[in-house]
């Protein structure tokens, strides 16, 4: 497999595991993790964390090799499955975290940007070189990048297809934190343990929320979160929240 997906604690742990190509997204590979969003969605974990095995790469992105010689519509069909697999990522009822260590290139960085939050440690290095090899990028790249760091910013990334280090992507807000260790798949769980023991009800209102702000004018946004903001108070988890405050003790939410 060229994927695993490992459930405990709460932790849905997915690492692309093809560390001779540099985790380089194939079609199969595509399918796999595919496969591995539904399940971790199917198990109830709280959190998922997508790593890359080896220590060189996080994904280093699309099958280059695969790609080359392939007709206009399988092409077209290749993008829209890449771009489907990653959407999931949004759609599942938990929050996802990209760690990246080493090269996240291409389709790597694009299933990067399709997480709830990226990390990287300091080795990082991260861009959209498809220029370089006549191309766009065609997983949500064009998309999701300009939602991330603007759109002058996306321009010069994809445009140039330069290559960023941890730190300026930190500091243009293309990861949320630069982070120090060995153990991907333990800097995901300590960066997910943020999220982890608040109402998933909550949390999930919260994305669906901040995720459409993006996509609409204020004023239809701010519908939005009224009313998801009042679908919030209908939880037991809410009633739980605030008795707890008033009560002056933990709350115990129970995703309800
Ligand atoms: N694809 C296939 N194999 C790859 C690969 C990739 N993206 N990246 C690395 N490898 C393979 C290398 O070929 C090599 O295998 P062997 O030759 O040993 O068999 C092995 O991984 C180790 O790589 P290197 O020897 O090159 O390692 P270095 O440390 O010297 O260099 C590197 C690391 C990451 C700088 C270098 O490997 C590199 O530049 N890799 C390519 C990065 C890249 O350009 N990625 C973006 C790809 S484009 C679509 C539209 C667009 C796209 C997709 C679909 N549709 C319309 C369907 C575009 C998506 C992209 O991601």
């Amino acid at each position: 497999m060229s994927v695993t997906l490992d459930i405990s604690d709460g932790l849905a742990s997915v690492r692309l595991n093809r560390p001779e190509a540099l985790n380089a997204l194939s079609f199969a590979v595509l399918r796999e993790l595919s496969a591995a969003f539904d399940e971790a969605g199917r198990s109830g974990a709280r959190v998922l964390v997508i790593t890359g095995s080896g220590d060189k790469a996080f994904c280093a992105g699309a099958d280059i090799k695969e790609l080359m010689g392939r007709g206009l519509v399988a092409q077209r069909e290749g993008a829209l499955l890449g771009q489907a697999t990653f959407s999931k990522l949004g759609r599942l009822a938990m929050p996802s975290i990209a760690v990246i260590h080493g090269y996240a290139f291409g389709g790597g960085l694009e299933l990067a940007m399709a997480c709830t939050f990226r990390i990287a440690t300091p080795n990082a290095k991260m861009g959209l070189p498809e220029i370089k090899l006549g191309l766009i990028p065609g997983y949500g790249g064009t998309q999701r990048l300009p939602r991330l760091v603007g759109e002058a910013r996306a321009l010069e990334m994809v445009l140039s297809g330069k290559t960023i280090d941890a730190a300026e992507a930190e500091r243009i807000g293309l990861v949320n934190r630069v982070v120090e260790g060995q153990d991907p798949v333990a800097l995901g769980r300590e960066f997910a343990g943020q999220f982890t023991g608040f109402s998933r009800c909550a949390s999930v209102f919260a994305r669906e929320a901040i995720q459409r702000a993006s996509e609409t004018s204020l004023e239809e946004g701010l519908k939005i979160e009224a009313d998801l903001s009042t679908l919030a108070f209908q939880t037991a988890d809410a009633s739980e929240g605030m008795h707890a405050f008033v009560e002056k003790r933990n709350a115990i939410f129970r995703d309800e």
